[in-house]
């Protein structure tokens, strides 16, 4: 018996038309998974269907903004209906503001909020009840160092991780006695177009500050790749982590444990 096999499942994963949503969605359509899929435009959404098209998976995609909480639950209608049931759930979808506080509007910071913190909740708690009438459910929440770690001008996205990391410690307590297991992904610094602008080659040629930062303080002395973010997520929503519940998986080749390289 494979316990990492996903045959039967049907998996969503809000923002999946690219990056690590995209990879995520990849790896548990590999282990059997039937992939659904949302972005916040069509256009994202036909991209997303093309490019898992390219790779050989026939994937549902729709269109729904989920901080939209009746978006939300028509969505999740349309999709037991023409689906299926959600097995696994896989709350991607995120945006990031990077200003310095002080001069963030107040408007910016409950955007931020809305997207990486309420909505996570929204999806949830839309798709908790099926789970329970199933008798299983994976939820998988994607946090970031940024639930462990603050640096300048993140604020509200930190503040919203954070916050995710702790409602993905409380769906697994008020949910567990259903066998639905909440765990986190906190990725480390992943090459995605979200990390673009902190690896922009500068006009001499030479690496972004940030990226040689990165760098220095990651011990694999890398950028994560979405790949790297694959098998966690198998594990994650596979009967593998039955028993693992409220656990925040950080994918981060180590800076979290590392002080950092002495400069020089
Ligand atoms: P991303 O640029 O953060 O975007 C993820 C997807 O979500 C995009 O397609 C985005 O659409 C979509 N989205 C944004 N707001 C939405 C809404 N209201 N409704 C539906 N979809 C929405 O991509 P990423 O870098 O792959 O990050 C994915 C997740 O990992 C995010 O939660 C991010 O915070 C987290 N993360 C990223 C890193 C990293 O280093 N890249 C590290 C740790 C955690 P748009 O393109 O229109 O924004
Ligand atoms: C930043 C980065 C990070 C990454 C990720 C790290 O500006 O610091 O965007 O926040 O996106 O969340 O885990």
């Amino acid at each position: 018996m494979n316990i990492f096999s996903l045959k039967g499942k049907v998996a969503f994963i809000t923002g999946g038309s690219y990056g690590i949503g995209f990879a995520i969605a990849s790896a548990l359509a590999e282990a059997g998974a039937r992939i659904v899929f949302n972005d916040i435009n069509e256009e994202l959404v036909s991209k997303g269907i093309e490019s898992y098209k390219a790779i050989g998976i026939d994937v549902k995609g729709y269109v729904c903004d989920v901080t939209d909480e009746d978006a939300v639950l028509k969505l999740s209608k349309k999709i037991e209906e023409e689906i299926g049931v959600v097995d696994i759930l896989v709350n991607n979808a995120g945006i990031i503001k990077r200003i310095p506080m002080t001069e963030m509007s107040a408007s910016d910071f409950r955007k931020v909020i809305d997207v990486d913190l309420n909505a996570p909740f929204i999806v949830a708690k839309t798709f908790i009840p099926s789970m329970i009438k199933k008798g299983h459910g994976k939820i998988i929440n994607i946090c970031s160092m940024m639930s462990e770690l603050g640096r300048e001008t993140v604020s509200a996205y930190a503040a919203a991780k954070g916050g995710l990391k702790m409602l993905t410690k409380n769906i697994a307590s008020e949910y567990g006695e259903y066998n639905i297991q909440c765990n986190g992904i906190g990725p480390g610094y992943i090459e995605t177009p979200q990390t673009a602008p902190l690896r922009e080659q500068q006009q001499d040629g030479s690496r972004h500050p940030f990226d040689q930062f990165i760098i220095s303080k990651t011990p694999a002395g890398r950028w994560g790749t979405t790949d790297d973010l694959k098998g966690p997520a198998v594990f994650l929503a596979s009967e593998a982590s039955d028993f693992v519940n409220g656990h925040i998986l950080y994918v981060d080749g180590g800076i979290l444990a590392y002080i950092g390289k002495q400069p020089g």
